[in-house]
């Protein structure tokens, strides 16, 4: 690696200093006055730190990212709101994450499928069907910033961005791809998570508080607004839910005709959760029927609204102290860097490879040397290989392999 290519053969006249591990290679330090040594830094300097700018934030539209467990009706729900925003004149675009669904109900304005073709990825890299998702999803995110500047592209023209995610809610909630897929947004738009629970399977205590106990990690993990959506309420009202979660007898209550040891943890758990339900806006609707859809718009404009003064604070100070550190960590490199150039006082950087015939690698790194110094060198050179020879003739192979560790300048 060499600081300043241009000039490194320039400075070839002493070799490096006995000891010297590495050295770094500029332009005739010695030759050159305070002022120039300080501008030279400065520039290191502006390079590395201006290199950090942040990404600009707008507040529409508002990305409403829908998950929730398999079958809970996310894809029905994304019908549905892109139905009710053409309906209501709201301009909405619509983003598919899920690679394995066979048909989408309504049209995607990006569509993962389009991208990766998640059968392919499951014989190509020989997965099966949750692999697969997880590989393509992995995939698509790799690519994820452009669909950021498509968005941002449109942003002026839009009030919602619709994002339907897989089946499996664990694919996309614990996975890496996920999370940057979630961030991405989030840094760039008020983002709300609406998660879906199928309420007529939560008429059970206990599969309630599991659905409660997801909801209540996706909140910790992305620490986005989360509007909880009681789906299906033409087939059962959803106030059961509600009075569970607003009154924590009326669960106990609930709880008391399961007397296994299921119910007892159910019943500690919900003390846990009181405050987190506190923190949540939920809304009953019907994916089919298209009651609630006010409610649940609602509820996503209080969250975003929430977003920009509770939780957009909270990224802006995660990212700037990521930012501090990382300025930190430049600061210290750039000063040892500082450092090693006063040090070395512009000498080219030698490895120590500890090579049998030293001299000979240094040479091939310094380039030409001046004609009175060559003699001597060679001479001595020649005593070098003489010995070398004698000690070790077999060992031609080592010989050459030195040599060519010797050529790395840096
Ligand atoms: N009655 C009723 N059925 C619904 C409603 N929403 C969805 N469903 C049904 O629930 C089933 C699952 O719906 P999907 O929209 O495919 O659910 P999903 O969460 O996208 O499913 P995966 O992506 O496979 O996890 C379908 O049979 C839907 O017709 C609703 O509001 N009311
Ligand atoms: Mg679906």
């Amino acid at each position: 690696m060499d600081i300043d290519s241009e000039k490194r053969n320039s400075s070839s006249k002493t070799p490096p200093a006995e000891g010297t591990s590495m050295q770094m290679d500029s332009e005739e330090p010695s030759d050159m006055n305070a002022g120039e040594k300080e501008e030279l830094a400065e520039s290191i300097n502006k390079l590395n730190l201006d290199a950090s700018s942040s990404i600009p934030f707008k507040r529409k539209p508002i990305i409403i990212i829908v998950v929730g467990m398999a079958g809970s009706g996310k894809t029905t729900f994304m019908h549905r709101l892109v139905y009710h925003t053409q309906a209501s004149n709201m301009r909405g675009y619509v983003i598919n994450l899920d690679p394995a669904v066979m048909t989408l109900p309504f049209g995607a304005n990006i569509d993962i499928r389009d991208t990766v073709r998640y059968k392919e990825v499951m014989k190509n890299f020989n997965l099966g069907p949750n692999g697969g998702i997880m590989t393509s999803l992995n995939l698509f995110a790799t690519k994820f910033d452009e669909v950021i500047s498509v968005v941002e592209k449109r942003a002026d023209q839009l009030d919602y961005v619709l994002v339907d995610t897989p089946g499996q809610i664990e694919i996309f909630t614990w996975s890496a791809s996920g999370a940057i897929i979630t961030e991405a947004f989030a840094a760039t738009f008020p983002t709300v998570i609406a998660y879906v629970v199928d309420t007529p399977r939560s008429a059970s205590p206990a599969t309630f508080m599991s659905n409660m106990l997801y909801a209540c990690s996706i909140l910790y993990k992305t620490r986005l607004p989360l509007v909880l959506v009681f789906n299906k309420v033409d087939v059962a009202q959803h106030q059961f839910a509600l009075e569970w979660m607003e009154d924590f007898e009326a669960f106990l209550a609930a709880s008391e005709s399961d007397n296994s040891y299921m119910s007892t943890l159910n019943r500690s758990l919900s003390l846990v959760l009181e405050e987190f339900y506190k923190n949540l806006r939920s809304v009953g609707v019907s994916a089919i029927s298209g009651a609630g859809m006010d409610a649940f718009f609602k509820a996503v404009e209080t969250s975003a609204e929430e977003y920009m003064e509770t939780y957009k604070a909270d990224m802006d100070k995660r990212r700037a102290e990521k930012q501090r550190l990382e300025d930190e960590r430049r600061r210290e490199n750039m000063e040892k860097l500082r450092k090693d150039m006063e040090k070395s006082d512009g000498e080219p950087v030698v490895l120590k490879t500890g090579l049998k015939n030293e001299k000979a690698g240094k040479k091939s790194m310094l380039g030409k040397e001046e004609d009175e110094d060559e003699e001597e060198e060679d001479e001595e050179e020649d005593q070098d290989y003489q010995l070398f020879t004698e000690e070790e003739e077999d060992d031609a192979i080592d010989e050459d392999e030195d040599e060519e560790v010797g050529r790395f300048a840096f």
